[in-house]
C-alpha cells in the first residue's frame, strides 16, 4: 500500500503562468462541485485539513496543487455545475493546460432513481 509521509499544500493558481514549476507527475481530481474532490484528497492523504472542504458548492475557483511525498502532485480543479465562472468547459480547459498530467480521476456521484 502506498504510504503518505508528506502531504503539503503547494499553491493555488488561476492561470498556467502561476502553476508550480516542477517535474512531479500530476494526478488531477475533477468532477462536479460538491462531489467530494477535496474530501477525497484529505482522506487519501490522511490530513483532514489539507484541502478545504465546503458544503457550499462552487467555492473553489483556482487550481490547488499538493505535493505528496515529493513523488506526485495532486491537483484539485474547480468543479462544475454551480458557479457561473466555473463550468465544465473551464474545468477541462484547465486540465488540458496541465503539462505533466498522468492521471485524471473524474468523480461521479450516482443517484438512486426511484
Ligand atoms: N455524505 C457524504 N458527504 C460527503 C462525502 N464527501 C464529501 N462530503 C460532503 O460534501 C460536501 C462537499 O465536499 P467537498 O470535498 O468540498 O467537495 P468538492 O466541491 O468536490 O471539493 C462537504 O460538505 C463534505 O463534507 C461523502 O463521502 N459522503
Ligand atoms: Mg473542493
Amino acid at each position: 500500500m502506498y504510504k503518505v509521509n508528506k502531504a503539503q499544500f503547494l499553491l493555488c493558481a488561476a492561470w498556467k503562468s502561476q502553476w508550480p514549476d516542477h517535474q512531479l507527475p500530476e494526478v488531477c481530481l475533477a468532477g462536479r462541485s460538491n462531489v467530494g474532490k477535496s474530501s477525497l484528497i484529505n482522506t487519501l492523504t490522511n490530513h483532514q485539513k489539507l484541502a478545504k472542504v465546503s458544503s457550499t458548492p462552487g467555492k473553489t475557483r483556482t487550481l490547488n496543487f499538493f505535493n505528496i511525498n515529493d513523488e506526485i502532485c495532486l491537483v484539485d480543479v474547480p468543479g462544475y455545475g454551480y458557479a457561473k465562472v466555473s463550468d465544465a468547459i473551464m474545468m477541462f480547459k484547465c486540465i488540458s493546460m496541465l503539462s505533466i498530467i498522468r492521471f485524471l480521476l473524474l468523480l461521479w456521484r450516482l443517484r438512486k432513481i426511484s
